[in-house]
């Protein structure tokens, strides 16, 4: 009993920071999108193919989370997203605390997008409001087919999915309908992208999702 108390508690002062976090960015119109995922499904990887098609064009930014090193955050950065590299030291999941904490090294008023790729885990980071916009979770097919149904909180918490590794259809790995049809079974107002990073497979779409998204933000600034 005493437990549950103490987490409600620290979910509501995480809520009030998130709720500022939101303020913050809707004030300077970035639009935000916390990337979760398993520990491998692809997050950096879309966010590296995401910087080639958008970076031309758009402003990009990302505040990466991970347990340990800066190795993603060095990845992206490579491709031209300034990113700031977040280490939870054992933690498994980024807080409002620590994107609060983040965002005071970027300028919003020069940035149009701002991803947040989670720490991998398909558990805890759906508890935690990070300030986010769209929740963005990806499910990759070597995972199998039935994670939504095992873990349908992340799925349930998430408005958009993506469906990465698309390429690996054929592999004896989980299948793409079956996939799909899960995660539309926890929640089927989920808008879902099929994606293969590494093929290119559905990453139009995903970018012109994204450009729309900054376009709406900034139509609704003005309003
Ligand atoms: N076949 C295939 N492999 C992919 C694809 N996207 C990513 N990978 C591979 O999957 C592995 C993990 O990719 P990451 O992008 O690092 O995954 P992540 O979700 O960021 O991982 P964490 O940050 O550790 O949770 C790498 O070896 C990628 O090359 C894809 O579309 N198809
Ligand atoms: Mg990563």
């Amino acid at each position: 009993m005493k437990e549950v108390k103490v987490l409600t508690k620290v979910l509501k002062a995480n809520d009030m920071i998130a709720a500022e976090i939101r303020s913050l960015l809707d004030l300077h119109a970035v639009p935000c999108l916390n990337l979760m995922s398993s520990p491998g499904a692809g997050k950096t990887t879309l966010l590296e193919k995401t910087a080639k098609l958008l970076s031309g064009s758009l402003s990009l930014a990302a505040i990466e989370g991970d347990v340990a090193t800066s190795l993603d955050g060095e990845r992206l950065n490579a491709v031209g997203i300034p990113t700031v590299q977040v280490n939870t030291g054992g933690g498994c999941h980024l807080d409002a605390t620590m994107i609060k904490d983040a965002l005071q090294n970027f300028d919003l008023d020069k940035t149009d997008l701002l991803f947040i790729e989670n720490v991998g885990n398909l558990i805890c980071p759906s508890t935690f409001d990070l300030g986010e916009h769209v929740r963005v979770v990806l499910l990759s097919l070597p995972e199998g087919e039935d994670k939504p149904l095992k873990y349908p909180a992340m799925f349930l918490n998430s408005s958009v999915l993506v469906l990465s590794k698309v390429d690996m259809v054929g592999w004896n790995v989980g299948t793409l309908a079956a996939s799909r049809a899960n995660a539309l079974k926890v929640n089927p107002r989920l808008k879902v992208f099929e994606v293969s990073s590494t093929e290119g497979t559905g990453l139009k779409e995903w970018a012109d999702y994204l450009r729309a998204l900054v376009v709406e933000k900034k139509r609704g600034k003005r309003d």
